[in-house]
């Protein structure tokens, strides 16, 4: 039975992002239902994953499970045969101790910079608390590099990196001082194709939450520049289908001078949001 997995608003859930990482980067089939945070929505949507009372939340085979560790757990133990959790013993050790404790730990950075995938801010000053949760975070991603080699955490992508994903954002988008190894770390996360698809899908959904806006400026997106598409309304394009149902086109977009179709609003906008991200798109364009 495919699995069903209930999440909250793409740019500011922190742990639906986690939550969804794993079926993204290891293929697992889901059908993801989304809700709106500080809405009624988050609690209708549980009212069908119950017991849970925050999003993620995973139904599988009937069987609810809540809280993104035990997902991650649960999709570990389900799949053994996709590495999740990596294979050597000191190195999943690491892993598996690394997620734990971004589970557990970490109040303070969470605190004063929640994940905001809209934007990138300048001048923000960390308090030392903050500070001392980055040093913490630095030196565990220094020691899970150095003993594996790289590029990811623990080697290969796991569900460490999962874990860590949301925090890299907030390295990179709060401007938090960090090392060159951090650096090459937290751009390796900023260009990794699901979480760009995951962050273009927020950007089309386009929920802004006050509640996480700050009065300070604003700076660049800090991860790779997207081309320079823009919708448009149009009743001709290249494609007769869209490139990602097959279903006839309705909504339009401009690139390059030349028109492409979708068979939604929404296909439609998370591809403006980040063309790169999708490669159905990209092999129209350049076929
Ligand atoms: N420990 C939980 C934390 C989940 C959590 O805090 N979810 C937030 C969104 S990031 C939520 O559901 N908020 C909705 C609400 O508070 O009503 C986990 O690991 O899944």
């Amino acid at each position: 039975m495919t699995c069903e997995l209930a999440i909250g608003d793409r740019t500011h859930s922190s742990w639906s992002l986690r939550g969804w990482l794993p079926f993204a980067v290891w293929n697992i089939p889901v059908r993801v239902h989304t809700a709106r945070l500080y809405t009624g929505e988050v609690q209708k949507l549980l009212e069908n994953f119950a017991p849970s009372r925050l999003v993620p939340a995973l139904k599988k085979d009937g069987i609810v499970v809540y809280d993104t560790l035990a997902i991650a757990e649960t999709l570990a133990e389900t799949y053994p045969h996709k590495p999740l959790w990596p294979t050597d013993p000191l190195l999943r050790a690491k892993a598996r101790s690394m997620a734990a404790e971004m589970h557990s730990a970490y109040g303070a950075l969470r605190a004063a910079c929640p994940m905001n995938l809209a934007h990138s801010w300048a001048g923000f000053v960390p308090s030392e608390d903050v500070l001392e949760d980055c040093a913490r975070i630095e030196f565990l991603w220094a020691d899970a590099l150095d003993a594996s080699g790289g590029p990811w955490l623990c080697g290969e992508y796991s569900l460490a990196d999962v874990f860590l994903a949301p925090v890299a954002m907030r390295f990179a988008t709060y401007g938090l001082p960090r090392t060159d190894q951090s650096q090459t770390y937290i751009d390796r996360h900023l260009a990794e194709g699901n979480f760009r698809r995951w962050r273009a899908m927020g950007r089309a959904e386009n929920h802004h939450q006050p509640f996480y806006d700050f009065d300070l400026a604003k700076s660049p997106w800090p991860g790779p520049a997207p081309l320079a598409a823009a919708p448009v309304d149009a009743e001709l394009s290249i494609n007769d289908v869209c490139p990602y149902s097959g279903r006839p086109v309705t909504d339009f977009l401009e690139l390059d001078g030349r028109v492409y179709g979708f068979c939604n609003r929404f296909c439609r906008d998370r591809t403006v949001a980040d063309p790169q991200a999708w490669p159905a798109f990209m092999a129209l364009i350049a076929p």
